[in-house]
Parts: C-alpha cells; sequence; structure tokens
C-alpha cells in the first residue's frame, strides 16, 4: 500500500462514484462499547449482523470485530461474510473507514481523513479516538489498494454525499462546525472537497436532523437516489423543530441547480413521529466520564434517509412504528430495480446513528 501525500484525486483523476454505482463490497464494524450500545452491545451486535446479511445477498460485506468479538462475529455472521480482526474505538464505517475513488481505468484507492469522533475536545463523542482514526489505512492495506493522506482535515464519510456525476452535498451545520476545521475557511473546505471528491459543485444544506449528535450530518437529511434526484426527511408538524429544519433544506435544494445544471427533484420521505430513549434502555447504558450520556425521554435521530444502497437492495431502518411501511414504500418507489429491506433498528439508533453510518461501500 502507498500513502500518496504528494497529490489529490482529483488531479490524478479519480472521482468519488455514487452509492448507487456498482460495489465491489461493503465494510462493517462489529459493535462492542458498552457506553454506545446498551446491555453491553447483545441487541446492537444481532442488528448489525441482519443488516450485514442482508447487504452480503448482493455483494461482498468485510466485518471488522475487535478481540473480545472477534469469536462471537464469526460464529454468528454467515460464512460468506468475511471477518478480519481489527481493534476500533467505536463501530461507525461510514465515518472512518475510508473513503473510495476511482479512475477512468477502473482502479481505485482510498482517502484517509482525519477523525476526531465529530469535534474532537470542543464537542466530539468520546476520548480517545486513535483508533478507529487508524482504521482508513488499516483498511486500505487489507484491501491492497493505494491510500490519499488527508489527516490534516477532519471529515466524516456520513458528512459528505455524491452524486457520481460532479455534485457533493454536505451540512453547514457539520462541515463549518468549531470541532472540526475551524481554520479554514468555507470557500477552503470547499475547495478540499472538490480537489479530493473531484467534485465541480458542492451544495451546503444548512443543516440537519434535530439532535443528530454529529453537527446533523446530510446521511441523516437528505440522499442522492439517482443524479438530480433526491430524498429529504420531512415532517408536516409545524410544532416540531424539524420542520423549519427540514423547510430550510427544501427551499435552498429548490433554488440551485446540480454540477450538470440541473434543478433538482426533491422527494420527501416523511419522518417518524419523535423516537425517545426510554429509562430501561438508558439503564443498560454504562457511563463514560466527562462523556455527553443519554436520559430517559431524550430525543434520538430517527430518520428513514439513513439506508444503504447495495448492489441489489435498499437496506433500509424501521423504528417498530406505524410510520414504517409509507417510508418503505416510497424507497421502494424511487429505486424499483432494488428490493427495499427494511431492519428493525432502534438498537443502531440508541448508538446515534443509524444503517447508512455504520456501512461503506467499495466500488467496483
Ligand atoms: O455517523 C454517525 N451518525 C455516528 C454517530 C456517533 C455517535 C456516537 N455515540
Amino acid at each position: 500500500m502507498k500513502i500518496i501525500k504528494e497529490s489529490v484525486p482529483a488531479a490524478d483523476g479519480f472521482r468519488m462514484p455514487a452509492e448507487f454505482e456498482p460495489h465491489e463490497g461493503c465494510i462493517m464494524i462489529f459493535p462492542e462499547r458498552p457506553d454506545s450500545w446498551q446491555y453491553g452491545g447483545y441487541a446492537a451486535r444481532r442488528a448489525f449482523a441482519a443488516v450485514a446479511e442482508a447487504i452480503a445477498r448482493s455483494e461482498k460485506v468485510t466485518v471488522c470485530a475487535g478481540e473480545a468479538q472477534y469469536d462471537n462475529a464469526r460464529a454468528i455472521l454467515p460464512e460468506q461474510i468475511r471477518v478480519v480482526e481489527m481493534s476500533s474505538n467505536d463501530a461507525w464505517a461510514r465515518d472512518y473507514a475510508p473513503t473510495f475513488v476511482k479512475n477512468a481505468k477502473g482502479e481505485i484507492r482510498g482517502i484517509d481523513w482525519g477523525f476526531n469522533a465529530w469535534g474532537g475536545l470542543v464537542d466530539g463523542l468520546y476520548f480517545p479516538w486513535d483508533k478507529d482514526n487508524k482504521m482508513a489505512r488499516k483498511l486500505c492495506d487489507l484491501l491492497e489498494k493505494d491510500v490519499y493522506c488527508k489527516r490534516d482535515f477532519i471529515l466524516e464519510g456520513g458528512s459528505i454525499h455524491v452524486d457520481g456525476e460532479g455534485t457533493g452535498m454536505v451540512t453547514e451545520s457539520c462541515l463549518l462546525s468549531r470541532g472540526r476545521n475551524p481554520q479554514m475557511t468555507r470557500d477552503e473546505i470547499e475547495d478540499t472537497l472538490k480537489e479530493y471528491l473531484n467534485l465541480s459543485r458542492v451544495l451546503w444544506l444548512p443543516c440537519g436532523i434535530y439532535g443528530d449528535e454529529t453537527n446533523e450530518h446530510v446521511d441523516n437529511i437528505c440522499a442522492f437516489v439517482k443524479p438530480g434526484e433526491v430524498v429529504l426527511a420531512w415532517t408536516e408538524d409545524q410544532g416540531d423543530p424539524q420542520y423549519a429544519m427540514s423547510k430550510a433544506c427544501l427551499e435552498y435544494l429548490e433554488q440551485v441547480t446540480d454540477a450538470a445544471g440541473r434543478q433538482l427533484k426533491v422527494h420527501k420521505l416523511p419522518l417518524p413521529k419523535p423516537v425517545t430513549m426510554t429509562a430501561e434502555e438508558c439503564r443498560g447504558l454504562d457511563g463514560c466520564w466527562d462523556e455527553p450520556t443519554r436520559s430517559p425521554g431524550e430525543r434520538l435521530a430517527a430518520s428513514y434517509v439513513n439506508f444503504y444502497i447495495s448492489n441489489g437492495n435498499i437496506v433500509m431502518p424501521g423504528f417498530g412504528v406505524p410510520e414504517d411501511e409509507a417510508a418503505r414504500e416510497i424507497l421502494q418507489g424511487l429505486f424499483p430495480e432494488r428490493e427495499v429491506i427494511q431492519i428493525y433498528a432502534r438498537d443502531i439508533l440508541i448508538g446515534g446513528g443509524n444503517i447508512h453510518c455504520i456501512t461503506q461501500q467499495i466500488p467496483v
């Protein structure tokens, strides 16, 4: 594995493909930390395993497991899933597995961004994050891909979406947050995204999902379903603080064009009614000195937009609520060629993200 520091992907002819382009496979990490996952992570591991199994129906899945969970992972995951022992601080593959870029010859390289647990010592979510920060390079080594070193720029994979045709999408609340790259201007951040992902236009949504502790990653509020079309998390409840947030995003999306000059078609994807932590769930979480914890009644950042596009399926969350079915039908209509698989994902949501956050695609 070569570590590339002297050039950038766009200059070398590499671009980040859209998630709906073909995949070689998907990377996941097995959850275990007891302050993120209730009751020692038992239910979370079952939910992750269901996601891995659904994705493995149409692409190769690699699950990284720490030493303590390796045997369990190997025992409960189907045999076609590759399990490798790799240490991490938590289980958010989207955010610290490599972002992959591809050139016209079909060569794939990784990008190793800096990771500081969603805001470092300003408003990060745990300390330390050193093992997570090494995963991108370790995975590129495992997959025999050269890797661009961009550790001086803090970025998580969940904070970017691309259409594969030169358009990127981020949120201002996240990319301009004080805990990430406060020394950079908005233009400098945008130029970095353009150079590394090979974009000609970056769309800056103002915000994301209410209460999303990542400073509102884009992957929880809005996603491309094809070039020129997005799904946006939506609520009609004007009494919900999310209403103004989704409306601000809609108004922004209605007045921009993408890299190809298209006006975006926006599909609204209704959110579930607020999903909140129970006292029983809170009792199941270990504490972590000086770090935020959950409290009974706390609203979680539940959104159906946090789905994964695999080669053959859409793997989306369900929350065991009546709104699940309408959301499934909308996504099925938007992706007629891929069967939608809905997985009960409350135990992933409790950790602070969802199915998109725990997966990272490797393009073909
Ligand atoms: O990408 C994500 N949504 C990760 C959230 C991490 C939360 C840590 N508890």
